[in-house]
């Protein structure tokens, strides 16, 4: 039995059960307390604010746990990085007035800046050889130049507009971030073998992602000018139909591409073309 920690409420809570349930590990909604148990994996969610994820982590209170990277930069405990799971994607960025004249990092030097980040920023400073004033604080980051409590601001900027909002400008990019998967460092052979499964149901998950399986009934002769088309990852599976001469062939594709491959495939003459959600991906 493994403990997982994830987010109670805020941007990473639904899609961090979301890819728990599509690895086949779902927490009924009644069941939702502090601590809840998944009825299907040894397995029970602890879920706590984003901000102790770190350090429940580090000290073994949960043993894996889902959060962004930037809570574990910044809080500096001691614990592994699994895995990135790609959602939950932001940047950590230094902005200034949008008025201000900005050429380089040397701006700041005696500047005073407004953040919740305090320790990826003095890094950041410090290996740029900047002098800054830096003032920690709690939330509402993005108002304190309008308010004269700073003179830039270092906040998580994701689609930019909360700084356009705030008449601010987005300078420096410092840190790219997103939900990963963390381990305690000290987990037992048994408790590492259960993460180790609950990996490879994740990487199944991702692999399916933006990914559609096709279907298509084509003349035989035509099968090595289709293949030509498709993704060269694997070959297709080919397979002959019951009217002499045709074959059908079925092929893992990507969505971004399934369009122009269409086109493709129609011109060489396929038909009857069928595409599939693809759940899981096991290799
Ligand atoms: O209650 P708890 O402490 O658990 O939650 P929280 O309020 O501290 O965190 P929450 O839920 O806001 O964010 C959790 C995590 O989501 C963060 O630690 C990041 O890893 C990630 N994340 C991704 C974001 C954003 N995108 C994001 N846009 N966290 C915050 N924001 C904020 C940003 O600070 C800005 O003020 O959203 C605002 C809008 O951003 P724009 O650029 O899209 O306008
Ligand atoms: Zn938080």
């Amino acid at each position: 039995m493994i403990r997982i920690a994830v987010q109670a409420k805020g941007r990473l809570n639904e899609e961090s059960l979301a890819l728990l349930a599509e690895a086949g590990i779902s927490i009924e909604e009644s069941k939702r307390k502090l601590l809840a148990r998944a009825g299907d994996f040894p397995i029970e969610v602890l879920y706590l604010r984003d901000d102790d994820i770190p350090q429940a982590v580090s000290m073994g209170v949960a043993d894996i746990g889902i959060v962004g990277l930037n809570e574990v930069e910044e809080k500096q405990f001691d614990v592994e990085i699994v895995h990135r799971l790609g959602f939950g994607n932001c940047r950590l960025s230094l902005a200034v007035p949008k008025a201000e004249e900005y050429t380089s990092p040397a701006w700041f030097n005696g500047k005073r800046v407004a953040t919740s980040y305090p320790r990826i920023l003095t890094r950041y400073f410090e290996q740029n050889g900047i002098t800054a004033e830096i003032h920690e604080i709690a939330g509402s980051v993005e108002i304190a130049p309008s308010v004269g409590m700073a003179d830039a601001i270092f906040d998580i900027v994701s689609s930019g507009g909360t700084l356009v909002t705030n008449g601010l400008r987005e300078v420096e990019k410092v840190l790219f971030s997103e939900a990963v998967l963390i381990a305690n460092k000290q987990l037992t052979e048994e408790k590492r073998q259960v993460v180790s499964q609950l990996m490879f149901r994740f990487e199944s998950v991702e692999r399916s992602r933006g990914m559609k399986y096709m279907l298509m009934n084509l003349p035989c002769d035509r099968v090595d000018d289709a293949v030509k088309i498709l993704p060269g990852m694997k070959s297709p599976t080919i397979l002959p139909l019951a009217q002499e001469g045709w074959c059908s062939l079925h092929v893992v594709i990507k969505e971004n591409e399934l369009w122009d491959k269409i086109e493709a495939l129609k011109a060489i003459g396929a038909e009857d073309i069928l595409v599939l959600a693809l759940e899981k991906m096991i290799l």
